[in-house]
């Protein structure tokens, strides 16, 4: 270790003790305590243009900001090395990977044993959560990547601050290592990572998260899906509150009334869209707060508060354009950092999707030459650019109130083509949950090949529930037992239907503020939705569609209920539900028994008016 070794800036025991303990075993040359200063940004970032991770951009145009390239091993999460150590196998249950939580480690020590030799370890202090909300928790990340480092000063709230928040308290331990030590006089490469040993895992009895061999995203960055999500979704379920894959925006109607709406989408549905939306309706507004993750806890007076954990965007670069999302455009102009986008001649960033027409030259991200000729990509699919929430020019006045907002409704949606309506209402909160569990994508035949073919995602959780998914449906299903917990409602949405020749019904992006306004209405009482055996669906004209040019019979098939389809989805809920066995909350299987029994009875008054 270096010879001025940096006193730690806290009287943290626990801490001081941990860092001690990981340091002796992963051997690094240094530590740092990161202050989470702009000028430390600015060292880390000039530490990875030295050591060709990133380039730095065209001061005038994007100032401030950089491009990293990553290994094209190491471009993704990798949920097929994500691991749940909970004690017992049966607590992770049949969506989660489980290793027993001694053997785990004893191996993850054998990894970790030098891993850092070479480097520096940072000791990244982060709250995910406005500092001091009763809804916030702290977390430490050591890890020897100064990548890490920079997207963790923009994804959270980071440094001295954090632990003068924390004094002596608990926090969560959160270990990190690329696992690619320096031997001496050995060069170092500009993404380290270790592909043949890629852990994600977790330990949800001590709410410990380790990860090794990865440098990217939510393998790496462990505030966002491993403690926001994976740890966070057990503290929830110990403590009653909820911990949830969902964006959060605010609806101001015309009369300046505003509400507060959670969303949970699969990935790839367009979450970060539907969070920065310009609503397309005369006089409405829509404002940010989270575009990825929610805390939410009971209020004193009843309601339903959440918070954004995160202080960031890490959103998908590819597809988002001026034209689509001008407010994830204009958070992304400064103090941004660009991984796997591709870099134009004036060195400024392009993916595709950004503008209609391609530029004549670029820098891959595979940092090779590059036309539209070039039968490959210029961004990787899931390139990423990480952005400080506050430079959202549709942030929301109240994103960082302590005590976070009050949650009116919350939204279940997922790409289905066929079947699912524009819009619903749930029965009650049981049949919402049931609707949040049933929560599925459909693969297309432009994707896969395989039409139709429905594949589950249960609230959006399922690579995110630290414990067994019935255990989580559970969990959702005690809420309403408080009488004092005045429940958001709950709808499903559904922007992705298509016609008979696979276009879309739906315009989707900015027209979607037509069925937030129909939501809005029908929150303050409105009579806009009519009962069905799937729920309430908006009555006839009740979604204001003036001024779109939809096809002549479009809101008809969007809202209508086709019993045999239903009938087809009921059939296949059946067979997701068994893998759950009998812990399944009875609940559940009652609301699919109650749905089937409700297109039973509509089939037989059809034949009676037949
Ligand atoms: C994400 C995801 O990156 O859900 O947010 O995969
Ligand atoms: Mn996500």
């Amino acid at each position: 270790m270096s010879e001025a070794v940096q006193k730690p800036p806290t009287t943290n025991q626990k801490l001081i003790q941990w860092v001690e303990e990981k340091a002796a075993l992963c051997q690094p040359d240094d530590i740092i305590w990161c202050d989470g200063s702009d000028e430390e940004f600015g060292r880390i970032c000039q530490l990875m243009v030295q050591n060709g991770t990133a380039v730095k951009l065209n001061e005038v145009l994007r100032p401030n900001s950089f491009l990293c390239r990553s290994e094209p091993d190491d471009v993704a999460r990798v949920e097929h090395r994500t691991f749940i150590c909970s004690e017992k196998m049966e607590d992770a249950g049949p969506t989660n990977n489980w290793r027993d939580p001694t053997e785990m480690k004893r191996e993850l020590n054998d990894l970790f044993k030098g891993c850092m030799r070479g480097r520096t370890m940072y000791v990244v202090p982060f709250s995910m959560g406005p500092l001091g909300s009763p809804i916030a928790h702290i977390g430490i990340e050591l890890t020897d990547s100064p990548y890490v480092v920079a997207n963790m000063k923009l994804m959270t709230r980071m440094g001295n601050r954090v632990l003068e928040t924390l004094g002596d308290d608990d926090f969560v331990p959160c270990l990190h290592s690329v696992g690619h030590p320096l031997e001496p006089g050995e060069s170092d490469v500009p993404w380290p990572d270790n592909v043949a040993n890629k852990y994600i895992t977790h330990f949800p009895e001590t709410r410990e998260i380790i990860s090794f061999g990865s440098g990217y995203g939510g393998n790496a960055l462990l505030g966002k899906k491993c403690f926001a999500l994976r740890i966070a979704s057990v503290m929830a379920r110990d403590e009653g509150w909820l911990a949830e894959h969902m964006l959060i925006l605010g609806l101001t109607n015309p009369q300046g009334e505003k509400k507060y709406i959670a969303a949970a989408f699969p990935s790839q549905c367009g979450k970060t869209n539907l969070a920065m939306m310009t609503p397309t309706l005369p006089g409405w507004k829509v404002e940010t707060v989270g575009d990825d993750i929610a805390w939410m806890k009971w209020g004193a007076d009843g309601r339903l508060y959440a918070i954004n954990p995160e202080a960031g965007f890490f959103g998908v670069a590819p597809g988002t354009s001026m034209e689509n999302n001008p407010n994830a455009m204009l958070s992304i102009t400064r103090n941004t950092v660009f991984t796997n986008v591709a870099e134009t001649p004036d060195g400024d960033v392009w993916w595709e999707g950004m503008t209609p027409k391609k530029p004549s030259r670029l820098i891959s991200w595979l940092n090779s030459e590059w036309t539209p000729k070039s039968s490959t990509r210029a961004a990787h699919p899931n390139s990423r650019f990480t952005a400080p929430a506050e430079q959202c020019p549709c942030i929301d006045a109240d994103w960082e109130t302590p005590q976070g907002v009050p949650i009116d409704a919350i939204l279940f949606g997922g790409r289905r083509p066929g079947t699912i309506p524009l819009a619903c209402r749930a029965l009650s909160w049981e049949h919402g949950v049931f609707l949040g569990s049933t929560v599925a994508s459909e693969t297309t035949a432009a994707a896969s090949g395989e039409v139709g073919q429905v594949r589950r995602d249960s609230f959006a959780m399922l690579p995110f529930c630290g414990y067994h998914m019935a255990d989580y449906f559970a969990h959702w299903l005690r809420q309403s037992k408080d009488a004092n917990h005045k429940l958001p409602a709950i709808y499903s949405v559904n922007w992705f239907r298509k016609d008979e020749d696979g276009k879309f019904l739906w315009p989707g992006y900015g027209d979607n503020s037509r069925v937030l306004k129909w939501i809005f209405e029908n929150l303050d009482g409105a009579d806009n939705a009519i009962a069905t055996p799937i729920g309430h669906l908006p009555k006839a004209d009740t979604i204001d569609t003036g001024g779109l040019n939809l096809a002549p019979d479009a809101m008809q098939q969007l809202l209508t209920v086709d019993n045999e389809a239903w009938k087809r989805e009921a059939r296949s809920i059946r067979s997701y539900y068994q893998m759950f066995g009998t812990r399944l909350p009875q609940e559940l299987s009652d609301q699919l028994d109650a749905l089937q029994e409700r297109l039973t009875i509509a089939d037989l008054h059809e034949d009676r008016a037949i």
